[in-house]
């Protein structure tokens, strides 16, 4: 029997190095089998994650004409991906992107990429919050970690370690925005592991994934983790297959790195998973 290929368009910023958003989504849905279009919403010389200086060109105005070009090709997708955008114009974009390929059956993950650790990233401002609040309200699957779940309920910020209460807690709160699913990530509950947590509202299920913690800050594993939770999803697989399958990925490229004493600000080496993540996907010889 013969499956048709899964289509993604994915609407992410191209850091040209350091292997955030699209250098590492693309050749992850890629390796998965998944056909993989891109938006670009900026092009920068490297992530804004801890590299001094960076170049920033906006791509705004590219992106709607894109996708209505698309459009008019008749094309569709499975789902559409938005993640790091590069202002709040670009909020409303994505918004209209997504209607425009709104069909039965298509997925709308938004990653709502601000912050992490308690901080905004540098090119990102506070009123996109609420923004990003009216995209996740659209979305069917919503990737927060704990600073952008703390920003999208207009709450502050809180270090863990977290109960498995609080999480559950913001976790149905932020279903309340509008998506049906929520993936939490940077979840802890105690000191040595980290993870992430699920919920489907229209089941009432949570789930909850662990690995062990490697200390530091590691930019990309965010994008990382979604592309392996959307290749899941659209592989079919439950989603706690797909977070378990996530947090294993990001992981191990974590832990290679580490363990190779690369700079985490170079980014992490996933590319040495991807035959691992084929197989447990299902794909491969
Ligand atoms: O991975 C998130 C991300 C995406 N794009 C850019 C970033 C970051 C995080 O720092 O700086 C440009």
């Amino acid at each position: 029997m013969l499956y048709p290929q899964k289509c993604v368009a994915a609407i992410h910023d191209i850091s040209g190095f350091g292997k955030c958003s699209l250098t590492v989504i693309l050749p992850i849905l890629s390796a998965a089998g998944v056909q993989t279009s891109v938006i670009p919403t900026a092009l920068l010389s490297t992530h804004t994650g801890g590299l001094p200086g960076y170049t920033y060109r906006d791509l705004t105005a590219d992106m709607l004409p894109i996708a209505q070009h698309w459009h008019d090709l008749g094309l569709s997708f499975d789902a559409v991906y938005s993640g790091y955008l590069g202002s709040f114009e670009q909020i409303s974009v994505v918004s209209q992107i997504m209607d425009l390929f709104r069909g039965k059956d298509t997925l709308f993950l938004v990653d709502p990429v601000m912050a992490d650790n308690g901080r905004l990233y540098a090119a990102c401002t506070p009123e996109m919050a609420q923004g990003m609040r009216q995209l996740c309200g659209k979305a069917d699957i919503i990737l927060p970690n704990i600073t952008e779940a703390s920003l999208l309920l207009g709450e502050e910020f809180y270090d863990g370690p977290y109960d498995r209460e609080y999480i559950q807690d913001l976790l149905r709160r932020l279903a309340g925005l509008g998506p049906r699913r929520v993936v939490l990530t940077g979840v802890w509950l105690s000191g040595d592991s980290l993870g992430a947590a699920g919920y489907d509202a229209a089941c009432g299920e949570y789930s909850f994934a662990f690995s062990p913690r490697v200390q530091g800050s590691f930019p990309g594993t965010g994008d990382i983790f979604g592309s392996v939770l959307l290749a899941s999803l659209l592989q079919g697989q439950t989603m706690e297959q797909a977070l378990c399958l996530a947090v294993d990925f990001t992981y191990r490229s974590i832990e290679r790195t580490r363990s190779a004493g690369t700079d985490p600000r170079y980014g992490v080496n996933f590319e040495a998973g991807l035959p691992r993540l084929l197989s447990e996907l299902g794909l491969g010889s």
